[in-house]
C-alpha cells in the first residue's frame, strides 16, 4: 500500500506566490459588500467557474478586474490573513510574498495603505502562523519602466518593509533590459532580485535577467530547458528556479503536467522549488502541488524532500537561518 503524499509533506517555503493571487472567490465578494464595488458575476461559485484560462493574458485580465475589490487597507490584512492560514495548513514554514504596487496606484489605492495592510500582518505571522516572511515589490512589465523606478523610489523612501523587487504581467514584447534602470537601483539600495522570465517568453529572457537584471532568482524559468548551455549555467551557479508547474498548465505554457519540464530540470541539477502563484485561480495551493508533481512524476521521498529542501536554499533568508530550515 502506497502512503498518501499528505502523510509525510515535508516543511517548505513558499517562493513565489501573489498576494493579490491568493484572493479566495468568497472574500472577494465579502470585500466588495464592504466597499460596495460590483463584481461582474452574480456569487462566488461563477466567479470561481470562470477560472478557465487561455493564455497568460487571459488569467491577467480576470485577476487585475477581481482585484477591484482591494481598496483599504484591512482588506490587504484581510487578504494577507487568509493567505498564511492556509499556507500554514500546506506546511509552509516560510513564505516570500510578491506584491503589485502599480495594480493598486493605478487604482488610486494609496501605496502605504496596500503596504502597511500587508506588511502588518506579516509582522506578526511567525507568532500568530509559524511562518516567517519576506516581502517582495513586482514591477509590471508592460508598463513603463519610468513607472517601476517612480515606484520603487516612493517605497525606499518611505523604508517600506522589503527585500527585494520582482517583475511580472505579461512577459512577451517586454524583455528584461527594459528594466535594467530598476534593478540597477534596487541592487544600490542592498534589495535582492527577482524576476519571471521564461514563462510564455523565451529562454533568452532568463538569460538577461541574470545578466542585464543582475536576477538572484528566476520565476518560472521552464523556456530554461530548450538552452543546454544556459542549464549547464544556471546549475554551476546553482540559480534557484522558482516553478509553478500547476499555473503554467492552468495558462497552457505546457499542455499537460505529464509534458512539464519539471523532471528535466532536477535531473538536469538544477536548484528548484515547487510554487502555488495563484492558488485559487489555478485551484491549487502548494501542498496540491506537491501532491499533484509526486502523482504525475512519480517523484520518490528523497526526490520530494529535495524540492522542499530547494525551496529554504533558493530563499533570500540569510544562511544561518537557511541551515536551521534544513
Ligand atoms: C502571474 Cl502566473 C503570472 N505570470 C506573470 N505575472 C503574474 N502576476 C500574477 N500571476
Ligand atoms: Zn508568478
Amino acid at each position: 500500500m502506497t502512503t498518501p503524499a499528505s502523510a509525510s509533506r515535508p516543511p517548505r517555503a513558499e517562493l513565489h506566490v501573489h498576494i493579490e493571487g491568493t484572493l479566495e472567490p468568497e472574500l472577494a465578494f465579502e470585500l466588495a459588500a464592504r466597499n460596495g464595488v460590483a463584481l461582474p458575476y452574480p456569487d462566488p461559485a461563477s466567479l470561481r467557474a470562470a477560472y478557465e484560462f487561455e493564455d497568460l493574458q487571459s488569467f491577467l485580465d480576470l485577476y487585475s478586474a477581481a482585484m477591484s475589490v482591494l481598496r483599504t487597507e484591512a482588506d490587504f490584512a484581510d487578504l494577507t490573513r487568509a493567505y498564511l492560514v492556509r499556507a500554514a495548513r500546506a506546511g509552509v514554514r516560510h513564505a516570500e510574498i510578491s506584491f503589485d504596487p502599480q495594480a493598486h496606484l493605478v487604482r488610486g489605492v494609496p501605496l502605504e495603505d496596500v503596504v502597511n495592510g500587508i506588511a502588518g500582518v506579516l509582522e506578526r505571522s511567525e507568532a500568530e502562523h509559524g511562518i516567517t516572511t519576506l516581502l517582495i515589490a513586482a514591477f509590471h512589465r508592460d508598463r513603463d519602466s519610468a513607472d517601476a523606478l517612480d515606484v520603487l523610489e516612493r517605497l525606499l523612501a518611505a523604508d517600506a518593509p522589503i527585500v527585494g523587487v520582482g517583475l511580472d504581467n505579461a512577459e512577451v514584447g517586454y524583455p528584461p533590459g527594459l528594466f535594467q534602470a530598476v534593478y540597477a537601483r534596487a541592487e544600490e539600495a542592498g534589495l535582492r532580485r527577482t524576476a519571471h522570465a521564461g514563462e510564455e517568453g523565451p529562454a533568452q529572457n532568463i538569460r538577461d535577467a541574470l545578466d542585464l537584471l543582475h536576477a538572484e532568482r528566476i520565476d518560472h524559468g521552464i523556456a530554461v530547458v530548450d538552452d543546454p548551455e544556459l542549464v549547464a549555467r544556471v546549475v554551476a551557479e546553482q540559480v534557484p528556479f522558482t516553478v509553478c508547474p500547476v499555473s503554467n498548465v492552468r495558462l497552457r505554457a505546457v499542455p499537460a503536467l505529464a509534458e512539464h519540464p519539471l523532471p528535466a530540470m532536477i535531473e538536469a541539477g538544477m536548484l528548484v522549488s515547487i510554487n502555488s502563484d495563484d492558488p485559487p485561480y489555478f485551484g491549487a495551493y502548494v501542498d496540491d502541488v506537491d501532491d499533484a508533481v509526486t502523482a504525475a512524476f512519480d517523484l520518490t521521498r528523497e526526490q520530494r524532500a529535495a524540492l522542499a529542501a530547494a525551496s529554504f536554499s533558493g530563499s533570500f533568508l540569510p544562511p544561518d537561518r537557511v541551515a536551521a530550515y534544513l
